[in-house]
């Protein structure tokens, strides 16, 4: 059962005896949120907050260390928050006696409390959804309403319609909360300025990047327990930076918005060797683990504007990606179902290969943003997409492994936004929900929108031969293995049309350079 949004306060159980009953209130690691649904329907004066550190929760995908540290120190900073707030919390730290799973937990809470009730917030993956509901407790879901659509509202806009397409929810979206509108019309007198978006590299990058919080006490005793737990994941934990109070992910909102977002517009698709923020938030962990609310990053960067200190371009294009993008996502992934993320519709199989997990390759742009990931469990958009994502993609990455590594490796990772941009967006695994078209390109497009071939060992403008770069030949291998599937697309006619003007003796070389290439990567050579 769940509750629809705004449903307000609930009574609490009386027992039999007269008494109030002790119910369990559920605050997940990513539920951080003063607001949460969960306790909204509960009573302080007599219901528990229960918080676990657990190990199931760290290692179901092998976490990033920064990941974790960052959840576990907000876990802890808000449980004291609760706390001074009057609440009874009862907390297990990863390092005390306890079980090593969410519903253990409660099921051990539940007896030490005398508890059989469980008040959550409906977790944002379908995995812990399902154990809730298995456990052999009486669990009262509350819809978790941190965001700006609800669910029901998502499903009614999708119903019926053939196609679901970011931008007219986002326009439903507009209206909805009045963000960038002028009564009924978009300020500006456009939608979207996206064409506006998409400028190269910039000569070099005056800002600084996200702020960077020093570990106090606390957060110095979670990085000791997650070096010790965690360790042989993949990712640096130091330097950790993270904001892990409300307060800090406020200052870090702030000081995005006095600094980034002038500039976030015009170079939000571009890459750059050793440039890893650009102009971007790095505000999506704070959002997703609940410090920071989607309506006031919006509102912030709204304000901005109307006082004359960013431009349209920017703060419209900052605010779709929250307002459409993000809002858009949840919808999918929850109107979908729990099956969602195993879909499979290109069929691919082959084995992620090592060089994700930070194993030696020339490919420069590969090499730049695994690297990054693995110090910051940050990449930015473009990077995920159209560099990591095209290159599995291209190379028939079975999506399964794809999406475990993303929901793995970045700090931002829940399944209920990795999922759809994965599988979907990414990956084409849902055959389309997400994407009227596959996200691929050949090295032309990074090479564009960055400045990493210029330091690679292959050559981008080369499409064939001896340092060939890999992009060139596996984009028309794709093209061709999937011809059936994608010739009819609209969108996709051109590229066709171009493959099918090259010679033959052409398009075989490029098909057997390509296998090669495939054979090499399968074989854990070094690519
Ligand atoms: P900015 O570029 O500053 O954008 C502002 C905000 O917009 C972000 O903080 C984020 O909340 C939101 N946003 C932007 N694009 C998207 C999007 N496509 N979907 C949802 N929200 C968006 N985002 C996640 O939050 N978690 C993920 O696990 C995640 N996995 C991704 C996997 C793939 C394969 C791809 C292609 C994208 C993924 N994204 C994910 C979307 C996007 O890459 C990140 O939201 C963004 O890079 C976060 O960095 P930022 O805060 O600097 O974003
Ligand atoms: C990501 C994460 C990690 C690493 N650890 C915990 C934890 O120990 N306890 C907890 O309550 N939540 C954790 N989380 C966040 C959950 O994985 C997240 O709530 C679910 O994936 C649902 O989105
Ligand atoms: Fe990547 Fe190809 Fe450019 Fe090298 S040449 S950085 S592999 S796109």
């Amino acid at each position: 059962m769940e509750k629809d949004e705004g449903a307000g306060w609930i009574l609490p159980v009386v027992a039999p005896i007269g008494r109030l009953m002790t119910r369990l209130v559920l605050v997940l690691g990513d539920q951080l949120s003063e607001g949460l649904s969960a306790l909204r329907a509960a009573d302080p004066a007599c219901d528990v907050v229960v918080m676990a550190e657990v190990m199931a929760e760290g290692t179901y995908v092998p976490h990033h260390p920064k990941k974790i540290a960052l959840v576990l120190a907000a876990m802890r900073k808000f449980a004291a928050h609760l706390r001074g707030q009057g609440w009874q919390v009862a907390y297990r730290r990863l390092d005390e006696e306890g079980a090593e799973t969410i519903v253990g937990e409660l099921l051990r809470r539940a007896e030490e409390f005398g508890a059989v009730e469980v008040l959550a917030t409906t977790p944002g993956e379908w995995r812990l959804i399902r154990a809730l509901k298995e456990a052999p407790l009486t669990v009262h879901f509350h819809a978790d309403d941190r965001f700006l659509a609800t669910r029901s509202d998502f499903a009614d806009w999708a119903d019926g319609k053939k196609q679901l397409r970011m931008e007219y929810f986002y326009r439903l979206m507009r209206r909805k909360t009045g963000l960038l509108m002028e009564g009924d019309r978009p300020v500006g007198g456009k939608w979207n300025y996206d064409a506006e978006n998409r400028k190269a590299p910039p000569k070099g990058v005056d800002h600084p990047g996200p702020p960077q919080f020093p570990p106090d006490t606390e957060v110095e005793e979670v990085l000791a327990l997650v070096e010790a737990r965690f360790g042989t994941h993949f990712g640096h934990l130091h330097p950790f930076w993270f904001a892990t109070t409300r307060a800090q992910a406020l200052e870090a909102l702030q000081h995005f918005i006095a600094h980034a977002l002038p500039r976030f517009g015009d170079f939000q698709d571009a890459m750059m060797v050793d440039e890893r923020w650009l102009y971007h938030s790095i505000l999506s962990p704070y959002l997703n683990i609940g410090l920071l609310s989607p309506l006031e990053v919006c509102q912030a960067a709204e304000a901005e504007w109307q006082a004359g200190r960013a431009p349209l371009n920017a703060v419209e294009g900052f605010i779709r990606q929250i307002l459409g993008w993000r809002e858009f996502v949840r919808g999918i992934y929850f109107l979908e179902g729990a099956d969602y993320p195993t879909r499979n519709a290109l069929g691919h199989s082959r084995a992620l290969p090592p060089l994700f997990w930070g194993a030696p390759t020339g490919m420069q742009c590969l090499s730049q943003v695994v690297r990054q990931t693995q110090e910051e469990a940050y990449a930015h958009h473009i990077q995920r997409l159209m560099v990591t994502g095209n290159f599995a993609l291209l190379a028939g990455i079975d999506p399964a492994e794809v999406h475990d590594w993303y929901l793995a490796v970045y700090a931002d990772a829940f399944e209920w936004v990795e999922a759809p941009n994965t599988v979907g967006m990414s990956q084409f695994a849902d055959g389309g929900i997400v994407g009227s078209k596959p996200y691929v390109s050949s090295g032309a497009y990074i090479h564009r929108m960055s400045n990493y071939c210029g330091s690679c060992s292959y050559r981008v403008e080369q499409k064939t031969g001896e340092g060939a770069c890999p992009f060139n030949l596996l984009y028309w291998h794709f093209l061709d293995r999937h011809r059936a599937r994608f010739e009819g697309n609209p969108r996709m006619g051109n590229m066709y049309r171009t493959w099918d003007r090259m010679e033959a003796e052409k398009q075989d070389r490029i098909i057997a350079e390509a296998e090669d290439f495939l054979r090499r990567l399968e074989a854990g050579e070094e690519v």
